[in-house]
């Protein structure tokens, strides 16, 4: 049994919250067991096997637009699960999600959004665009964010890790950000630009591991040159107050929100 592990709890070291802070990101390993991945990753299939239904833009490929046949998608990403299968909410996942963001960032922080990503096998263009999460977001009094990412599979370089660039989080303004594959009623993806001078780490994560990033550390990640999927589970914690701005906004996280509502935020980035 995992010493960092008391039921719910997850213990997070020192140097592991001075490494959020101070570079956007961490790796923290061994947050849910195997028994609980696999758990989880029964329900997870029902979604790729489209057994659960997702309506409209909630299912999608954030590596091509809205019209691209759903057999092509290259990272399918399911919009929103705890809406569509409402017993996942409060499952042990979100449970210890929660511990950590406690410790990473405070009290009063809720669940913004979930969502499944999942590359497709052998698909050199499943690379998520260079981007600032806070770039596709409504601009807040309060930015908070922990932003934890499970690995379903062992995460690599092959098949496509999580990869950041941590001197981001100490710039001033956000990086400009544009539209990847047409404006936000074609394609929800934003990207960003980067700098010769810009050092890039990739953070590969062993299944049942987690990365935690920030609403400002600039990340993105590769194609899957493998002959497996490279599938993650995601959970956003923001601040209660946060996402209650947003949804006064009509904000949801949902790739379903009013176009406009969505055309108002995100795409510029250069003044936040
Ligand atoms: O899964 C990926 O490759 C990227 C995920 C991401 O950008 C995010 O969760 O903010």
């Amino acid at each position: 049994m995992d010493d960092r592990i008391d039921g719910d709890e997850y213990r997070v070291s020192d140097a592991e919250r001075a490494h959020f802070i101070t570079r956007g990101y961490v790796h923290l390993r061994g947050l849910l067991s195997e028994r609980e991945v696999a758990r989880l990753e029964e329900v997870y299939d029902r979604f790729l096997r489209r057994e659960i239904a997702v309506p409209g833009k909630d299912y999608c490929d954030m590596a091509g637009d809205y019209g691209r046949d759903p057999d092509d998608f290259s990272i399918i990403n399911v919009m929103l699960p705890r809406r569509y299968f409402p017993a996942w909410q409060g499952n042990v996942f979100e449970r210890r999600a929660a511990s950590v963001t406690r410790q990473l960032c405070g009290d009063g922080m809720s669940i913004d959004y979930d969502q499944l990503l999942a590359k497709q096998p052998f698909k050199d263009d499943a690379v998520f665009a260079w981007h600032q999460d806070m770039a596709y977001w409504p601009d807040t009094p309060d930015t908070r964010t922990a932003t934890l990412w499970l690995a379903i599979d062992d995460s690599t370089v092959d098949n496509g890790c999580m990869r950041f660039v941590p001197r981001s989080v100490n710039e001033s303004t956000l990086r400009p950000h544009v539209p990847q594959f047409g404006d936000r009623g074609e394609s929800h993806a934003l990207g960003a630009f980067l700098r010769p001078d810009d050092v890039v780490v990739d953070v590969p994560i062993s299944r049942g591991d987690v990365t935690v990033h920030n609403e400002r550390v600039l990340h993105g990640s590769g194609g899957n040159a493998t002959a497996g999927f490279r599938r993650a589970y995601v959970l956003a914690f923001r601040p209660d107050e946060t996402i209650a701005i947003e949804r006064d906004l009509g904000f949801t996280h949902s790739h379903n929100d009013d176009d406009e509502v969505l055309e108002q935020v995100g795409v510029e980035g250069e003044s936040r």
